[in-house]
């Protein structure tokens, strides 16, 4: 080996291991919850999961002589919109990375405790096509059925074949289907049908007059909300042949609330001994553009498209560094896990570029829920509702 070959390959070997050393410890740092929370959720310290996490041997080429400068060779942009299960007693989140090249894909990450030391399985999982193949695939919520599969319901995106001449970036959204026993091999059943774009659907984990529920979002575009009032709920016969025939909406925009523009259900709902819990995501405009929140509501244990609860106003909202990102000022969750004590590990993402996790408990949810006041629609109800409060804690006070 020539003196100058001898210098690369060392200087390779050195970049290598540091790179190595660095990566390690990110997988393992330990997580801090921030304390003094609002006492509905606590958030921590570091995100989940970024594209840093993503294994080196996806980015680099760790061969030195096809790849002396060690550079990545893909580039991973973030990791975020994730859904979530717990399966054979880990953490198991199902996540949306999305490449230099603006391309989603899904991969597995898992963690023993829900809140640190994440890791991606080696292979990102390689979808099966539909008969018209979709450029673009993103934010799969993961639900375990009570028919024994495990569906993965996401978002498949096409270029809008009806766009004006020059319009690249119109785009029609449907809802993908895939299912699973073990989380490795994914059946793809055909796209969901439906007049309306669909993005954010998601299954209700049983059936219901033995037939399949979904959580839909019907739009006419991406901002354009046209017939789409909100969230929608529909019954479906079959779920390898899924169709929307009925559809109505369950939970709907409104003006000026967090919701106004648009809103989309985020992972399945929550069975609890009060209700189905649902976690939400709500859009407003400003100058600033988009505004993503995150809400939640309730509905009836027998009848899970009947709204009974539904606090005014954000569950979350993107604060401190969540605020800045690819996308900023956007919090957006598809995945939560309830541990069979109770715990809630909602996994959300900041401005579509990382994940991070905010714990709670049922308990505590329910609770924000059942006894949060909620919107009246003007800013006097609104004090009203504060007087209230007031005039209780006053009467406590003295
Ligand atoms: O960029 C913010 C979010 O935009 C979309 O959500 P919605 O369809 O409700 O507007 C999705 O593309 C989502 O992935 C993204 O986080």
């Amino acid at each position: 080996m020539s003196a100058e070959n001898h210098h690369i390959v060392s200087t390779f070997n050195t970049k290598l291991d540091a790179l190595k050393v660095a990566h390690e410890a990110l997988l393992t740092r330990k997580n801090e919850k921030i304390e003094q929370g609002n006492g509905i959720f606590d958030r921590y310290l570091y995100p989940v999961l970024t594209a840093c996490h993503t294994p080196l041997f996806w980015r680099y080429d760790l061969d030195e002589h096809t790849n002396p400068f060690l550079m990545e060779r893909i580039g991973i942009n973030g990791a975020f919109n994730s859904g979530a299960i717990k399966w054979n007693g880990k953490y198991v989140l199902l996540v949306r990375v999305e490449g230099n090249d603006r391309k989603s894909f899904f991969a597995v990450a898992e963690s023993p405790n829900g809140i640190d030391n994440f890791r991606f399985w080696d292979y990102p999982v390689l979808l099966e096509d539909t008969d018209s193949p979709e450029t673009n695939v993103y934010d799969m919520r993961l639900v375990a059925h009570q028919d024994g599969w495990i569906y993965g319901l996401f978002c498949a995106e096409c270029k809008d074949p009806h766009a004006e001449q020059g319009d690249l970036s119109a785009a029609t959204a449907s809802c993908g289907i895939v299912r699973t026993k073990d989380l490795q091999k994914w059946e793809r059943l055909p796209n969901l049908i439906s007049k309306s774009q669909q993005r954010n659907v998601t299954l209700h984990p049983e059936f219901v007059n033995g037939k399949y529920a979904l959580y839909t979002r019907p739009q006419d575009g991406f901002i354009d909300t046209g017939s789409g009032g909100g969230i929608g709920w529909t019954l479906v016969d079959d779920i390898t042949k899924a169709e929307v025939t009925e559809e109505k909406i369950i939970n709907f925009r409104q003006y000026h609330t967090i919701k106004e523009v648009k809103n989309g259900e985020g992972p399945s709902p929550v069975k609890t001994p009060k209700g189905w819990l649902h976690l939400a995501h709500g859009v407003r405009n400003c100058a600033a553009g988009l505004r993503y929140v995150l809400y939640l509501y309730m509905t009836d244990l027998e009848d899970p498209s009947k709204l009974i609860a539904e606090p005014a106003g954000h569950f979350m909202a993107p604060a401190g560094a969540e605020r800045v990102g690819d996308v900023s000022n956007v919090l957006f969750s598809n995945g939560w896990i309830v541990d069979e004590n109770g715990d809630v590990f909602i996994y959300y993402a900041s401005s579509d570029t990382r994940l991070h996790v905010a714990t709670s408990t049922i308990d505590q949810l329910v609770d924000y829920c059942l006894n949060t006041p909620a919107d009246g629609g003007r800013s006097r109800t609104s004090v009203e509702a504060l007087i209230k409060l007031i005039d209780k804690n006053k009467a406590l006070l003295h």
